[in-house]
């Protein structure tokens, strides 16, 4: 074992940061050491706007007093309950207001902590309820291009994003991708749902008369696709993937670890396209990013086929040792009361077309090739430095840090989502901040 006590405490080297260029970090790093509301303070003491909710999660805005304050008791009243065969108050209580904002239908509630785990969990689900329901063939799970689902192997497996894919050996079998749903050369500038490309849903047809419908579970896709660079479903496709999988007794869920608890001006994004999945994938928002905490929703059909057999014996077996940890259902209690105080969950829906006008006002600015937004979602695509793609929108990363704005990059795409409790101000002042970054040289 090495000596380390004498390691310098600010050595950044021992960390390996998740998703990050390491090493161009640990010689130039960003430290946030506070956050209030719309703000984070970074180590030097500047003040930085947060375009994008921390990472998509901070929906409420940060250190919001009605989320510390309950995550505070908790940890002094009941610190941590056996989840198995056990339970505490808060985690049922969650359960029920969670049911009471959710679309028609679902009905019951799996805790997870995390995105990554919510997906696990709901594929697992899928797998094994056409098992108890006597079709064990059904086996196969289909994905989209370009899809997100977090880093576990079912999730990358039914992801589509390639470079998240491509090191890990040959992940799950059984596994079909439709293809993604971005048509620039038909759909650029659009606001809102883009009204070509509904059709490429009957690609799963396609997909399910190769396999055979008996022989498929699932079709999870994100409503709207986050990660990738914030992919908005054409007009009508949504509503084709539901019939699809309707006439051919195929799951459908919706990843909603971005779209969940208000991004869209709705509490969830089936009920902005009213579509109803037969599942829905959440985290993220759910505590404010506070505490690490997912919950999958499941319809009474899917949760009533499990609750068969002796009393005595599990009905389902998975779960975690944290799924339901009272700090977390105490945060994710503090978060609900603060979007239902503050009308969080519906104030994208008034705040949506001032949003989409700002972002569209960039239209003209160098290098941006298409500018997409629904909710409180913004993208900028830029054209691509050539023979070094990723790097301008990485260099306007940078830019908007070094003045003061938090923004998001995938790819050579500005990715926006910020606290729901933006006003028009802020929003002026977050589009401006972009504007000088694209003019300036990047
Ligand atoms: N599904 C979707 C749709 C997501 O967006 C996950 C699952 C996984 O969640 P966890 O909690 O395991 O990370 C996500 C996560 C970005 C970004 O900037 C997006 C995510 C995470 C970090 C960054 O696009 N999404």
């Amino acid at each position: 074992m090495s000596n380390r006590l004498n390691a310098t405490p600010n050595d950044l080297s021992a960390f390996w940061m998740p998703f990050t260029a390491n090493r161009q970090y640990k010689k130039e790093p960003r430290m946030f050491v506070k956050a209030k509301d719309m703000h984070y303070t970074t180590h030097d003491g500047r003040q930085v706007l947060d375009g994008t909710a921390g990472l998509w999660c901070v929906n409420a805005g940060h250190c919001r007093p009605l989320i510390t304050e309950a995550i505070r008791e908790q940890a002094g009243e009941l610190d941590y309950a056996p989840a198995f065969q056990l339970g505490h108050p808060k985690a049922f209580e969650l359960a029920n207001r969670l049911i009471d904002i959710a679309p028609d239908g679902m009905e019951h509630v799996l805790y997870t902590n995390s995105g990554s785990e919510s997906v696990e969990t709901a594929l697992k689900v899928a797998l094994a309820y056409h098992k108890v329901k006597g079709q064990g063939s059904r086996t196969r799970l289909i994905g989209r291009e370009r899809g997100y689902h977090g880093v576990n192997f079912g999730g990358i497996s039914v992801g589509g994003i390639v470079s998240n894919r491509k090191m890990f050996g040959t992940l799950l079998t059984g596994v079909d991708h439709m293809p993604h749903t971005h048509l620039p050369e038909k759909n650029a500038f659009t606001k809102g749902e883009p009204e070509h490309g509904g059709d490429i849903a009957s690609e799963l047809e396609r997909i399910v008369t190769l396999h055979d419908a008996s022989t498929i579970a699932a079709v999870i896709v994100e409503p709207v696709a986050g990660s990738t660079g914030v992919l908005i479903p054409p007009k009508g496709y949504l509503q084709k993937l539901r019939e699809i999988c309707t006439k051919h007794g195929i799951l459908l869920i919706f990843d909603e670890v971005i779209t969940g608890y208000g991004r869209l001006g709705t509490p969830f994004a089936a009920q902005y396209f009213d579509v109803k999945p037969d599942m829905i994938v959440t985290a993220k928002g759910l505590t404010n990013g506070v505490i690490p905490m997912g919950a999958v929703f499941v319809t009474a059909e899917i949760h009533d086929a499990f609750m068969s057999g002796p009393e005595h014996m599990i009905e389902f077996f998975h779960g975690y040792t944290y799924s339901g940890n009272p700090i977390a259902c105490a945060a994710a209690l503090g978060t609900l009361d603060t979007y239902r105080d503050e009308g969080l969950l519906t104030r994208g829906a008034e705040l949506a077309s001032y949003w989409g006008d700002a972002l569209h006002s960039l239209r003209d600015c160098p290098h941006v090739i298409d500018i997409r937004n629904i909710g409180l979602i913004g993208a900028i695509e830029l054209a691509p430095i050539a023979g070094e793609p990723t790097k301008r929108a990485f260099s306007a990363f940078l830019k908007a840090y070094e003045s003061g704005y938090l923004i998001r990059t995938t790819g050579d795409i500005i990715a926006l989502s910020p606290p729901l409790i933006i006003t028009k101000a802020e929003i002026d002042e977050l589009i401006d901040g972009i504007r000088k970054v694209l003019q300036s040289n990047i």
